[in-house]
């Protein structure tokens, strides 16, 4: 096992590093967010706290949910192009995956770019590093010609890093709508700070999910064997085990409200009762009023046009928008354009 390098920890052997970036600043990190958002008016929760170790396999049992379509339905349609997009290189690449969690859709992927070139280089990039270490093993077992470089912090360490580290073509994947975590002016910011990361052969492959009726986005969002509910109060959990808080889940409910007009699935956790929470570690007693709300997600959906102003403003150009046979979810090929040059798209054998 490497020495500790550049603040993080290097966990190495032949096919397989794990470099964790600033994650000795995590706990700090949730310490600070946590007593800036919960003294904040409308209290909050920022939604990256979910993916602790129960948080992340809570989120894996959500993906199996009969409401939740999104994962199904992007699998599908990457079932169906996984191929067109390996043949759209040249070369052996490297795949780097933003939020990478199980890797359970990746596996598609890297299947069909195993099948095109005889070596590919994986770059998981996730701020759970026990879900990075979870899910190596069985893919080194499975695809004896890939090589596992995984990355543990946030993305923008992850994309200063990609920056400094690679100099095979990259496919970079962003899937499940995690995009929508992010409100529309920070996805264009995201996406263009990503965009200066990327040369003209790569390419960025975006799952996003779609504007649909209320209906099917309240209960995607609110299951009716409350998973989802218990991935929200796992939140509350956390900071009970990590900063010695005294929450009591059950004195707070769980809603999911499809905001039309935004396009946004607000999650929020509503106090049940007056009750003041003690936080120790942070030496802060929380006051809640009955009925007071604690945001803790947004879930923003897209249009068409919607999804081809992103590309526009942010120096892509949409190559290919892939849809499920339900039209409920989008993968979205995004192609690099020069700054002020037209777009060079793949055509056939270009
Ligand atoms: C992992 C952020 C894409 O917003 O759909 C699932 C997380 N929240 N159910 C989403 C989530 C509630 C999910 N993302």
């Amino acid at each position: 096992m490497g020495g500790s390098q550049r603040q993080g920890r290097l966990l190495q052997d032949n096919r397989f590093s794990l470099f964790e970036l600033n994650t000795d600043r995590h706990l700090e990190s949730l310490a600070s967010e946590v007593r800036a958002g919960l003294t904040a008016t409308p209290k909050r929760i920022p939604c990256r706290f979910f993916y602790d170790e129960a948080g992340s396999q809570i989120f894996e049992e959500i993906c199996e949910l009969p409401e939740y379509y999104l994962t199904r339905a992007e699998s599908a349609i990457l079932r169906d192009r996984a191929q067109d997009v390996a043949q759209r290189f040249s070369l052996p690449i490297s795949l780097v995956e933003l939020g990478s969690g199980s890797s359970t859709k990746t596996r598609i992927l890297i299947e069909a770019l195993l099948r095109e070139y005889d070596s590919l280089s994986y770059i998981p990039i996730d701020i759970s590093p026990s879900a990075l270490e979870a899910s190596a093993p069985q893919l080194l077992d499975d695809y004896k010609h890939l090589e596992i470089r995984a990355i543990a912090g946030e993305y923008q360490d992850g994309l200063r890093w990609i920056r400094s580290e690679t100099q095979r073509p990259k496919l970079i994947l962003w899937l499940g709508s995690s995009i929508g975590n992010l409100d529309r002016p920070g996805a264009e910011s995201f996406v263009s700070n990503l965009r200066t990361g990327m040369n003209l052969e790569d390419r960025l492959l975006l799952g996003i999910d779609l504007r649909k009726d209320r209906e099917a986005l309240e209960s995607a969002y609110d299951d009716s064997s409350g998973v989802t509910a218990r991935f929200n109060r796992n939140l509350l959990m956390r900071i009970n085990r990590e900063l010695g808080g005294h929450f009591d889940p059950e004195a707070f409910d769980f809603q999911a409200t499809y905001d039309e007009v935004a396009g946004n699935v607000v999650s929020q956790l509503r106090s049940r009762r007056d009750q003041t929470v003690r936080i120790a570690n942070l030496d802060l007693d929380v006051a809640f009023e009955a009925g007071e709300m604690i945001h803790t997600e947004n879930s923003f959906k897209y249009s068409r046009a919607e999804i081809d102003a992103l590309a526009r403003c942010t120096g892509f150009a949409v190559e290919e928008h892939w849809l499920d046979a339900k039209n409920r979810f989008s993968v979205n090929l995004f192609a690099p354009i020069r700054p002020n040059g037209p777009p060079r798209l793949q055509t056939e054998g270009s």
